[in-house]
């Protein structure tokens, strides 16, 4: 592929520019209105000379702010990074630090500020709404790329370490919509796109931002955390074709009353992030007559890699891998497992990032002649279906015997319709040995019989190392600033057991 520039691809001409590109509380915008702010905010950013390649930090909820400084990054031929706007400061100033950031856009209470640094510590700072003013919509200094370089960064925090920025080409992006979007989703332009992951993770960036723009569809986007009460009203008003979530809120919005009238519009579920359990799947199908896709995604990847497609949808397996994609699964020595037998999963595709930001160590450790090491675990089975375990970090062994967390964490939910979230994690019984303890966290808070309950369960369905020494309820689970849950600060173990 020649020269590329996103933003250039998808706003300049539009196929259709008075068509409505978001939906959002806080107005509607087109394409037309998009490309001009786009081309304002850029023609601004020129005016204090960011050069292509600088790094541009957007620490903003999702709203047509964050995607017009996404856009206006692209098009100046600048990396844009979008992160959590919650972030703790000293992860947001880590990343600040590590990218070498030029441009700080963030969310404030006050509104929308821009921090431009010079050279040592000192900074500007402009309101973004007099920067757009300012600038010009008949900006057209679109910088071109070839379509490997980096054009944008996402920081992906892992559950222990310090965030790495995964660096990602504009071909990526094409390369996983025709995958993902166009092949297994058939999406079009009339398609309208809501997702509940927000834009600081790979799986919100794709379906927000990506995927509606290189189809020419739309997006509803909600500034705010969604709560089940929320989403079934946005879905009510905006009636999204496709709505990308993670199972525990398919879990809550079944509790939800009117959720099948208010689903109404959406042909397709998506789900990814964990595991579906599979009474979940089937719920959801009973009461909405509508499939859930389990798909398996990850930032390195750009998107999602392995999914089944709406005729083959089933619960249990995250379907194969996409076309273009493969895997494989790999014992402790590297080499390839047969059928059945679980091991690490590596996979390899046309949207494999170009490696860490400045970390060559960790680069070289998880890229590998075109492959990526997962870092989870899955076995294949004979109709080459992907079975996801959980991931490689959470395994542990009691009375030498590996414990896979996924596998009863999924049966737990399965089992248990009023627990919303679990966690299997090692502990020390009084002699340091290693044992499992189960955290838990119910629907509505109700926990009286609920642990008894799920212990007699444990004593009869699982084998004596897998069992719980202890069962507690939580009113949630730890997360870090991206929603992973933080297994070591509930595990109870001195490190290096596990
Ligand atoms: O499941 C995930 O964590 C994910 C990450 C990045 C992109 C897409 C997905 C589904």
């Amino acid at each position: 592929m020649g020269f590329i520039n996103l933003a250039a691809r998808w706003l300049v001409e539009p196929k259709s520019p008075d068509k409505v590109v978001i939906y959002s509380q806080q107005g509607n915008v087109t394409y037309r209105a998009l490309q001009q702010q786009v081309c304002q905010l850029a023609s601004a950013f020129e005016g204090f000379a960011v050069q292509p390649n600088d790094r541009i930090v957007i620490a903003m909820n999702d709203s047509v702010p964050l995607y017009v400084c996404f856009l206006a990054s692209l098009a100046c031929g600048a990396i844009p990074i979008v992160i959590n706007p919650k972030l703790s400061l000293t992860n947001q100033q880590f990343i600040l630090d590590d990218s070498d950031a030029r441009v700080l856009i963030q969310h404030t209470i006050k509104g929308i500020s821009c921090h431009v640094y010079h050279e040592g510590t000192t900074h500007d700072t402009f309101d973004y709404q007099a920067l757009l003013n300012t600038g010009s919509d008949s900006w057209s200094g679109f910088h071109f790329k070839q379509g490997d370089d980096i054009a944008f960064m996402q920081y992906t925090s892992g559950t222990t370490g310090n965030p790495k920025g995964v660096m990602h080409s504009s071909n990526n992006v094409l390369q996983s919509f025709k995958a993902f979007a166009d092949k297994t989703l058939h999406v079009t332009s009339n398609d309208r796109f809501y997702s509940l992951a927000k834009s600081f993770f790979g799986y919100g960036l794709g379906n927000s931002v990506f995927f509606p723009l290189e189809c020419g569809g739309s997006v509803v986007l909600d500034a705010n955390w969604p709560t089940p009460e929320a989403v079934v009203a946005n879905v009510s008003c905006y009636k999204p074709t496709l709505f990308f979530g993670v199972p525990a809120i398919y879990q809550a919005l079944l509790s939800q009353p009117h959720v099948t009238r208010a689903f109404n519009s959406v042909r397709l579920a998506i789900s990814a992030g964990a595991a579906l359990p599979e009474q979940l799947f089937q719920h959801w199908q009973t009461i909405l007559g509508t499939t859930i896709l389990d798909g398996l995604g990850s930032t390195e990847l750009c998107h999602i890699f392995c999914s089944h497609t709406s005729d083959t949808a089933m619960a249990g397996t995250i379907g194969k891998p996409l076309e273009g994609y493969d895997i494989d699964i790999r014992d402790a020595a590297g080499h390839s497992v047969a059928d059945n037998i679980c091991g690490k999963m590596w996979v390899r595709g046309p949207s494999v990032a170009q490696g860490y930001w400045r970390n060559p160590e960790a680069t070289d450790a998880k890229f590998q002649l075109g492959w990526y090491d997962s870092g989870d675990l899955a076995l294949r089975d004979a109709q080459g279906h992907i079975h996801f375990k959980g991931r490689a970090d959470d395994l542990f062994k009691v009375n030498g015997r590996w414990v896979i967390p996924a596998e009863i964490e999924v049966r737990i939910m399965t089992e248990f319709s009023n627990i919303t979230e679990v966690a299997l994690v090692p502990t020390e019984d009084e002699y340091g040995l290693t044992r499992a303890a189960l955290y838990l966290v119910t629907h509505d808070g109700k926990t009286d019989d609920l642990v008894a309950e799920v212990k007699e369960w444990c004593t009869a369905q699982l084998s004596n190392f897998q069992r719980p020494l202890y069962i507690e309820a939580l009113n949630a689970l730890p997360r870090n600033d991206n929603g992973k849950v933080m297994r070591r600060q509930l595990s109870r173990v001195s490190e290096g057991v596990a």
